[in-house]
C-alpha cells in the first residue's frame, strides 16, 4: 500500500514539473490592471487600457487580441501629426524580459470596435491576447469612465 501510494504521488510531482517547465518555456506574460472606458451607450466603440508585465526570459509578442462584447479589437497606438491626434493601428506589441508596457490613454491602447452594446461602470470584460507563441492570455477588465483614482495620482488626465 506504501508503495502504491508513493508511485502516485511521484507521478503527481513529475507531471507538474513538466507542466512547470511548458510555461517557462511558452510565455509568462502578466496583465494588470486592465480597464474599458465606458462611453455614452450608442458609441460603436470604445478603448481598453492595461499593463503588461513579462516575467519570462524570451520576448513577447502579442499579435492580436479580443473581447467577450467587440466584434473586433485592434492594437492601437497615439500620434501626434499637424498638430492633431490621430490612432494608427499596430500589428503586434512586443514586451521584453523583465519590460512592463503600459497602454494608457492618449497612447497606445486597444480598440474595441463593433460593440454589441457600450459596457458600464462595474461591467467587466473578458479581454485575452494572442501571442506568437500560440498561446492565450486572458483578463478580466473593469468598466470604468476614467482612470480610477490610484492611477491619477502622476496627476496626467488625458481625454
Ligand atoms: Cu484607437
Amino acid at each position: 500500500m506504501i508503495k502504491i501510494g508513493m508511485a502516485v504521488l511521484l507521478a503527481g510531482i513529475m507531471s507538474l514539473a513538466v507542466a512547470e517547465e511548458q510555461a517557462d518555456q511558452d510565455t509568462m506574460l502578466d496583465i494588470e490592471n486592465a480597464w474599458v472606458r465606458a462611453l455614452p451607450p450608442g458609441q460603436p466603440n470604445t478603448a481598453a487600457y492595461l499593463t503588461l508585465v513579462n516575467r519570462g526570459e524570451v520576448m513577447v509578442v502579442v499579435e492580436s487580441a479580443s473581447a467577450d462584447v467587440a466584434d473586433k479589437v485592434e492594437i492601437h497606438t497615439t500620434r501626434s501629426a499637424d498638430g492633431l491626434m490621430r490612432m494608427e493601428q499596430l500589428q503586434s506589441l512586443e514586451v521584453a524580459p523583465g519590460e512592463r508596457l503600459a497602454l494608457s490613454p492618449g497612447g497606445t491602447h486597444l480598440m474595441l470596435l463593433g460593440l454589441e452594446a457600450m459596457p458600464v461602470t462595474g461591467d467587466t470584460v473578458q479581454l485575452c491576447l494572442q501571442l506568437s507563441s500560440q498561446s492565450e492570455v486572458c483578463t478580466s477588465a473593469d468598466v470604468r469612465k476614467s482612470r480610477d483614482a490610484s492611477d491619477s495620482q502622476n496627476g496626467q488626465h488625458h481625454h
